[in-house]
């Protein structure tokens, strides 16, 4: 277990939360079972596919909403299921979503940003699997411009939480040195509206 970030919020990484082969094996069986989209947002008046293809799933009221667009989650799968409560038992947080992304190649990317839409709470605690292939994720603090890379490998799990996503943003960047897919399960508790809000 390392700790990445301890100041303006935390990251921890556990390099081996899943043996590489076991984690190779979830992400063949995702790549199938998973109900992949693109996904299409706009930025100054311009239509754009967003560089990775995306899924949610969670429990039925876990509507989230992000880049102008609200997203029914999809009911749990038997797999998902059971990574959600392998995670729980780790971190020792209760989750009732997972945004899945798939990156196909090198060529798809996570552009710089920050999980704060209002329903993930203040202060959320996202806990993030990797499988597949390794790609790297860059924190940069949003004062300092202080930046700090990682590779995230096959079946490592980094977990987010206090004041991480007021001071930081994060990203996947585009490489030529990857072919290989990679999936990124990202678990979140969700906050729904109450009628009153
Ligand atoms: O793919 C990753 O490691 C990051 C995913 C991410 O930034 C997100 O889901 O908000």
């Amino acid at each position: 277990m390392e700790r990445i970030v301890d100041k303006d919020g935390y990251a921890i990484l556990i390099q081996h939360f899943l043996p590489a082969e076991v984690a190779d094996s979830h992400c063949r069986r995702l790549l199938h079972e998973v109900q992949w989209r693109e996904e299409h947002y706009t930025i100054y008046g311009k239509r754009v596919t967003a560089p990775r293809l995306v899924a949610w799933y969670g429990d039925p009221q876990a509507t989230y909403n992000y880049s102008g667009i609200s997203h029914i989650p999809l009911p749990w799968s038997p797999l998902l299921t059971d990574l959600k409560s392998q995670i729980e038992q780790v971190s020792n947080h209760t989750f009732n979503s997972v945004l899945c992304n798939l990156y196909r190649t090198g060529q798809d990317s996570m552009g710089w940003h920050a999980d704060k839409e209002p329903e993930l709470g203040n202060n959320p605690y996202i806990a993030s699997l990797s499988l597949g292939e390794a790609r790297v994720f860059k924190l940069r603090h949003n004062k300092t411009k202080q930046i700090i890379e990682m590779v995230l490998e096959s079946g490592s799990l980094l977990l987010m939480g206090g004041e991480l996503q007021h001071h930081w943003r994060h990203s996947v960047p585009k490489t030529t040195k990857v072919n290989q897919p990679r999936i990124n399960l990202t678990f979140r508790k969700i906050f729904p509206k109450t009628s009153s809000q």
